[in-house]
Order: structure tokens, then C-alpha cells, then sequence
């Protein structure tokens, strides 16, 4: 290669990464600016991307059945349980889990630029991603809960239960904002641990053995380890548990490099209410091998509502009406991906 090309080639790749950055943290600083407030710039976002929770006519659809490559996921009645199966060929399919309550704005901003992400050419294109939805009942947040509960109905199908062969537990609040991130299947005995650097935290991890915001594991480590504790009510801790789940299985964690170029997250705002007041006596259980009798094995909940989103199409148009989801196309068998959006009811006995 002559070396004028080889200058030019690197100045285009640099300017490349630039611009990218750049324009998610203008995006992001548009859109934050803005949340709450009723101006021109809020309204336009809302118009074109919101999908949930109000006016999600446009893009949203329940349907009764809906095929995503080799897997296909089946509603019997709108209340039950969604049946998942898949083929023997979809062992390399991502399960992807973001426990969800009120941030309906950081769901609108997340959802958009995780799509985008996922379907980015280095990345992996088969996926399925789960949000999961507490319902009102006038209880704090179970995130521990939650997520067994996507688990749960992921594998709720016996002959195919690990289907997925890993899974990604996600915060709503993390946009991804560095090519090192790269949520490709992983095969490793050892988690992943994606949230090193967060912009909350000046890019640091704020102590050696945090493992919150991203991480991933294999999906028959999730089930060995029993999940999450379903015993955390309120914001934080579970994670916690998790890793002294992980660690009392002898699953190692691998965090990614911290720092600006490291496992990089820029982090929508939210206020810290709701904290949890019990993660440290659960804690204390799980050392002493409580583990096993809380988590994935005795969660109990009721789906409440069932939303298919065709990822897909979404984010190709940007901007589609009803009558996209009435075609052809979006009824086929073509897609690979799926993100729907469950809605349960936590029930008390666990
Ligand atoms: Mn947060």
C-alpha cells in the first residue's frame, strides 16, 4: 500500500470513530436536555422514537405467534405464559435481559440505540431481547426478581432449555459507547463483566469486585448458580449477591479494561430512590449457601402483558405506521432478531 493511502485510510477511520462518538454524545445531551420538557426538540424525539408506554400504537403489536430465525415464540392466551421454542441450529443465540420500571424516556433512548448497536455489521445479528416489567403493586423494585423471571421464560420450554446460550443483563440507563464492547456470544467458563467505565463514575469502576450494569454469562452458569436472589426489594445489592453467587460456584469474572477507551457506558440520569435497605442480610444468607433456595428455581410471578416489537422494521423506518405491521414482511419468517417487552406480576413467596 502506497503511504499517502495508508494516511488517508487512517484519517478516514479516525474521523470515523469521532464523528460517531460525537454525534451519540450530542444525541444524548439533545435528548436529556429535553426530558421533562416540553420544547420543539423533546416533542420531535417523542414523535419519532417513542414506542413505550404511551402512544405506542405505532410500534407496537401483539400477535399470536411470531418466528425469529430458528426460534419461535408462541402466545397461547394474552395472559399466559409465551411459549418459546427453538431448533437444535440456535444454540448460539443471545439472550438479552433489561429489568425495567417507570424509566419509560431511558427505555425510548436505550431501545433505539441498542438496536442500532446490535445491528451494527461486527455485531452479532441474533439476538432476542427481553424487557422485563415489573407492574404496579405498590411494591419497590425486584430487579433480582425480574430477571429470573425473563430467564425463566426463555427456557420455560424443557427440551430446548438453553437455547440461548448465554445472556446479557443489561441496564436500561447504559448506552454502549465503545468499540471495545462487543457483545458477541462468549463460549467462556468466565462471566464478562462490560461496565468498567461509566460516565456517572468518571470512567472508573467504583470497586474491584463490581460487576453491575452489563454483564454476561453462560446461560447453564445463570441456571448452576440459581440466578439472581429474589429477595432484594429496592435499587441495589442483587448485583452484589450475584457475584457472590458466581463466586461460590467458582465462575470467574472478567472485567473489561477501564477507563475512556475501556469498557465505556455514557449513563442517563436518574434519581437514587427506592434503595434497597435488605441486600446485606441477603448477603449474608447467600455466604452461607442460601443461594440455592433463592432464585432462578422458586420464582413465582404472572405475565401481565405481552408486547413483540419488530426490531427489525423499527429501525429501519424510524418513523412507520400500523399498516407496516399488516404486511407481508413483518408476519414472515425472514427476521432474526425479536425484542418484546413482558409485563409481570411478582407474586409474594419467595
Ligand atoms: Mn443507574
Amino acid at each position: 500500500m502506497r503511504p499517502s493511502l495508508q494516511v488517508f485510510l487512517a484519517a478516514a477511520a479516525i474521523s470515523l470513530i469521532l464523528h460517531s462518538s460525537l454525534a451519540l454524545e450530542s444525541y444524548l445531551t439533545k435528548v436529556q436536555n429535553n426530558e421533562g420538557k416540553n420544547s420543539q426538540t423533546a416533542a420531535n424525539l417523542t414523535e419519532k422514537y417513542s414506542f413505550i408506554p404511551a402512544g405506542i400504537a405505532p410500534f407496537l403489536v401483539e400477535l399470536r405467534g411470531l418466528e425469529m430465525g430458528p426460534c419461535k415464540i408462541e402466545l397461547v392466551a394474552p395472559h399466559s405464559m409465551p411459549l418459546i421454542t427453538c431448533n437444535a441450529a440456535s444454540h448460539s443465540r443471545q439472550l438479552i435481559i433489561v429489568a425495567f420500571r417507570h424509566r419509560a424516556t431511558h427505555l425510548r433512548i436505550f431501545g433505539h440505540y441498542i438496536m442500532m448497536w446490535l445491528k451494527h455489521a461486527r455485531r452479532r445479528s441474533n439476538f432476542a431481547l427481553i424487557v422485563i416489567e415489573q407492574t404496579e403493586d405498590g411494591r419497590v423494585f425486584n430487579k433480582g426478581a425480574l430477571l429470573n423471571a425473563a430467564v425463566k421464560l426463555a427456557t420455560a420450554n424443557k427440551t430446548t432449555n438453553f437455547a440461548f446460550s448465554d445472556v446479557i443483563i443489561h441496564d436500561v440507563d447504559h448506552i454502549p459507547a465503545s468499540d471495545i464492547l462487543n457483545y458477541a456470544p462468549t463460549l467462556s467458563p468466565r462471566a464478562v463483566h462490560f461496565a468498567t467505565a461509566y460516565s456517572k463514575k468518571s470512567y472508573r469502576i467504583p470497586y474491584p469486585n463490581y460487576i453491575g450494569g452489563v454483564y454476561q454469562l453462560r446461560m447453564k452458569d445463570y441456571v448452576r448458580i440459581n440466578g439472581h436472589t429474589n429477595r432484594v426489594w429496592g435499587w441495589g445489592g442483587e448485583v452484589d449477591d450475584f457475584y457472590i453467587r458466581m463466586n461460590a460456584n467458582a465462575i470467574q469474572v472478567e472485567h473489561l479494561r477501564s477507563g475512556l477507551y475501556g469498557g465505556r457506558y455514557e449513563c442517563l440520569d436518574h434519581d437514587a430512590s427506592e434503595k434497597s435497605t435488605d441486600w446485606a442480610s441477603v448477603i449474608k444468607s447467600s455466604l452461607k449457601g442460601g443461594w440455592k433456595e433463592d432464585g432462578l428455581k422458586n420464582i413465582a410471578f404472572k405475565i401481565n402483558s405481552t408486547m413483540l416489537v419488530d426490531a427489525d422494521i423499527f429501525f429501519e423506518t424510524g418513523n412507520i405506521s400500523q399498516s407496516v405491521f399488516k404486511e407481508k414482511k413483518f408476519l414472515g419468517n425472514s427476521r432474526s432478531n425479536l425484542f418484546v417487552k413482558i409485563a409481570v406480576e411478582l407474586l409474594d413467596n419467595f
